[in-house]
């Protein structure tokens, strides 16, 4: 069994203009592809052989090139997710309450979401995530992923410059806001929540 190369949940167009069909042909078609199938070629014939991808990037010495393409592979299917054309435009009454709970408002994740991550400094993913006694906000470097630390995602955005600069430049905070105000799939953040509470 291999690691599946899963279809986007969208046309490689449904998030134009935001994000083009020329980004996504090469962020999905090219890097995430890539990572994929370095990962099946690294671990066929060894024990990770047939594994479920979550196994064999918890399993992974870190930092290894198995850890990063294992954690990119499943980084960037979670990162399409995030995303949708007819997305929710609001969270479920539940995530509402929990990020209000941890942040104030709507606005003031809104805000504090975008502040991570255009302050990434790194080739990196911001995140929200769920822990145990509330929300965060969270910002990990290159392909390190919250799950490798045991933290429950709700939604990421990438950060690496080929996620926006054929799009955007080097304006990385007008593809943020892009993400924020038109992309955020909050079924699916939604959804990630019910089932790490
Ligand atoms: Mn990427």
């Amino acid at each position: 069994m291999t690691i599946e190369h899963a279809p986007l949940p969208y046309p490689l167009d449904g998030l134009a203009p935001h994000i083009s069909e020329r980004t996504m042909s090469f962020h999905y078609g090219r890097h995430h592809a890539g990572y994929v199938a370095n990962l099946n070629r690294m671990v066929e014939g060894t024990a990770h052989e047939g594994s479920a991808i979550e196994d064999i990037l918890a399993a992974a010495e870190m930092p290894s090139a198995l850890f990063n393409n294992a954690a990119q592979a499943w980084n960037h299917a979670f990162y399409w997710n995030s995303m949708s054309p007819g997305r929710a435009e609001s969270p479920s009454p539940e995530l509402l309450t929990a990020l209000e709970q941890s942040f104030g408002s709507m606005d003031a994740f809104n805000a504090r979401f975008a502040a991570a991550a255009v302050g990434n400094f790194a080739s990196g993913w911001t995140w929200l995530v769920a822990d145990p006694d509330g929300l965060s906000i969270v910002n990990t470097d290159d392909a390190d992923t919250p799950l490798r630390h045991g933290r429950r995602a709700l939604l990421t955005i990438d950060v690496w410059e080929h996620a926006y600069y054929l799009d955007y430049q080097n304006a990385r905070p007008a593809y943020v806001d892009a993400f924020i105000e038109h992309l955020i799939n909050w079924e699916f953040a939604s959804t990630n929540y019910t089932h790490a509470t």
